[in-house]
């Protein structure tokens, strides 16, 4: 099978081709010209810690302040809307905020199929006021090594499981992301798209698992998965499936894009294991916040093993990674 080396990969990148971004956000000086070059800062606006306000097309979103969520400090808004794995947009980290523009968020719907009592379709602006918004601080570790820390707007995936009915014989849920070749020409052709990922019903039912519409109190930014996306903060970020056109409920563990990839690697869990690293080590990670990235160590679950390890007592984890 074909082992990928550009994706997922480890972050094999020089530091070279790295340092001159995480500059920007390190010398404030500098930060101003980054913002304006980046597109996200209005000629003459005030302070330098100003949020972005509209970057991206987002909106302002009303929020309540959530539960589980870290006080670490926070990667910059800028950082993550243009650093980011999208690989329908892009393979990389550049990319998805480039191009994410032709990503048509409305009219959009959402469809939950399967061993649901009645399938259906549902509006997203339906689906964002089924429920009040909480933002959640959150860690975000992907698999390559790299850590944000990210205040996402949503609800809890089980609030709209409940609304969904699933039939008791429905055991997992699978999420697939929108594909549609004349939005996403950046797309590589070796994959099989769309992207799709999935849950045991017990793992979509906790109540960490956010259903996503926004961060840093506005809405999604495309490059973000807008308008509707899965977090899971204690497994590697590709879990976390972005831009979703369906819910299915089935009683078979579902196939997932990452696994059919290389199955070696990303197995259907795919909880954050420092003790699990196949072609690099996943015992450290670089924290990118708002200060200078940092290297600090991974931990079991990203830190959420409070809430989650009973969820997979009695299972090997290094055989069921
Ligand atoms: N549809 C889709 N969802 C996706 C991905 C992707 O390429 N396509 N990348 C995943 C990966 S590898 C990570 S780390 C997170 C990144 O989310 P962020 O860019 O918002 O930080 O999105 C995940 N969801
Ligand atoms: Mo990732």
């Amino acid at each position: 099978m074909l082992i990928r080396k550009t994706h997922l990969s480890g972050e094999n990148i020089p530091s070279s081709q790295i340092t001159p971004l995480e500059a920007f956000h390190s010398a404030t000086t500098d930060r101003r010209a980054f913002l304006a070059r980046a597109g996200v800062l209005a000629a003459g606006s005030a302070a330098a810690s100003m949020l972005p306000r509209r970057a991206f097309g987002m909106e302002p979103l009303k929020t309540v302040s959530g539960q589980f969520s870290t006080t670490e400090a926070q990667t910059p808004i800028v950082r993550a809307t243009t650093y980011n794995n999208f690989y329908e947009f892009g393979v990389p980290k550049d990319q998805p905020a480039k191009n994410a523009h032709t990503l048509k968020t409305r009219p959009w719907t959402v469809q939950v199929t399967g061993m649901v009592k009645k399938p259906q379709t549902i509006n997203i602006d339906d689906l964002i006021n089924y429920r009040p918004v909480e933002s959640r601080v959150y860690r975000h570790r992907c698999v390559e090594a790299w850590s944000m820390v990210i205040p996402w707007d949503g609800y809890s995936l089980s609030e709209f499981i409940n609304f969904c009915e699933p039939l008791p014989s429905a055991k997992y849920v699978a999420f697939i992301s929108l594909y549609d070749r004349k939005q996403m020409p950046e797309a590589p052709d070796d994959y099989n798209w769309p992207y799709h990922e999935g849950l045991r019903m017990d793992e979509a039912m906790h109540p960490l698992t956010l259903l996503t519409f926004g961060a840093y109190g506005q809405t999604l930014a495309n490059q973000n998965g807008a308008p509707a996306r899965i977090v899971l903060p204690w497994k590697w970020g590709y879990k976390s499936a972005k831009s979703i056109v369906k819910f299915h409920f089935t009683d078979k563990q579902p196939s997932t894009l990452w696994n059919e990839a290389n199955s070696n690697e990303y197995g259907f869990y795919s909880n954050v294991n420092p003790k699990r690293g196949v072609r690099y080590s996943q015992e450290r990670e670089r924290r990118i916040d708002s200060g200078f990235p940092h290297e600090i160590p991974t931990q079991m679950f990203n830190g959420y093993g409070d809430q989650v390890a009973s969820l997979y007592s009695g299972m090997d984890l290094m055989k069921n990674y």
